[in-house]
């Protein structure tokens, strides 16, 4: 069996690329990989293993800190309705619409833009809920990372945050419900698969803790997926191209009850293996009126 490989970031500079290997990070040459952007715009998928396993250097000890994103011009992209899940939750909050269970039958699927690199909140840092929005909901998410030829070069964890009110008084308010301060998270690295053409057979899971007692936990797994991710890709550069490469959130399969709402201080925790852990405390951002 071949190892997994993952690349951190270890400090908060661009040029801090790192490979992890079974829990022990190597520092990479930054002459053959200067950054992220670089390999993402400029390596193909069939060159990216070489490439970082010939850069790899000393190990860092546990001197590093794992920071995501590295400053990257890369835009975020997301899928939406792909689980049965999410078209049932949100036919209940858009009073049964009907939008919903359309777009989940559509051959086209639902995509918006979700946030720009510089955007992303890594692991660790706060995300946010709307001081204007009463119902606010995480989204664990599956992400894939495309590079500026569309190809996967690997996967990550995502939590695409959400205000279900906002979003239920009306479909067309979907950018406020989901593009915001820290309305987006990513991390704590990346998983190389690259070229992979078919889901990952992983499991998404989630759990919010308040006050350190989980007030909700739940998961799902890429096989709920009601859409390959061919299709998903091809529609996102059917008319569009990504020079700086694309991070791909596939939708939620995970949807809390109707009668719960994120506060600040809650801590989620959204885990999937072998990828590993994407924790992030929520805070308040924004003004009510
Ligand atoms: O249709 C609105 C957004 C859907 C979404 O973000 C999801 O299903 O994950
Ligand atoms: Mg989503």
């Amino acid at each position: 069996m071949t190892d997994n490989l993952f690349l951190i970031n270890y400090s908060a500079s661009e040029n801090s690329l790192a490979l992890c290997i079974n829990d022990t990070v190597y520092k990479l040459d930054d002459f053959m990989i200067p950054s992220l952007h670089w390999l993402l715009s400029s390596i193909s998928a069939s060159e990216i293993i070489p490439r970082v396993l010939a850069a790899k250097r000393e190990s860092l000890g546990k001197q590093f800190h794992l920071y995501w994103p590295p400053i990257g011009n890369y835009e975020v992209w997301a899928a939406g309705v792909t689980y049965k899940r999410s078209e049932e939750a949100r036919e209940r909050e858009s009073n049964n619409s009907n939008l919903y269970t359309r777009i989940y039958h559509a051959q086209r699927p639902e995509l918006f833009m979700k946030a720009v690199g510089a955007d992303v909140i890594g692991t660790g840092q706060p995300v946010g809920i709307r001081a204007d929005a009463i119902w606010s909901v995480p989204e664990p998410e599956l992400v894939v990372v495309l590079n500026a030829r569309n190809e996967v070069i690997g996967f990550s964890v995502g939590n695409d945050m959400s205000s279900r009110d906002i979003e239920g008084e009306n479909p067309l308010y979907l950018p406020q419900a989901k593009v915001y301060e820290r309305s987006c998270a990513v991390g704590p690295c990346i998983w190389l698969q690259p070229d992979a053409k078919v889901w990952p057979e992983v499991t998404i899971q989630i759990a919010i803790r308040r006050g350190g007692e989980v007030v909700f936990s739940g998961e799902t797994n890429t096989a709920q997926i009601h859409r390959t991710m061919a299709d998903l890709i091809d529609y996102l550069s059917r008319a569009k191209r990504f020079p700086n490469g694309v991070l791909l959130f596939t939708g939620t399969g995970v949807v809390p009850p109707d009668t719960f709402t994120l506060q600040a201080g809650d801590e989620i925790s959204i885990r999937i293996d072998p990828i590993g852990e994407l924790v992030n405390t929520v805070i308040v951002v924004g003004k009510s009126n």
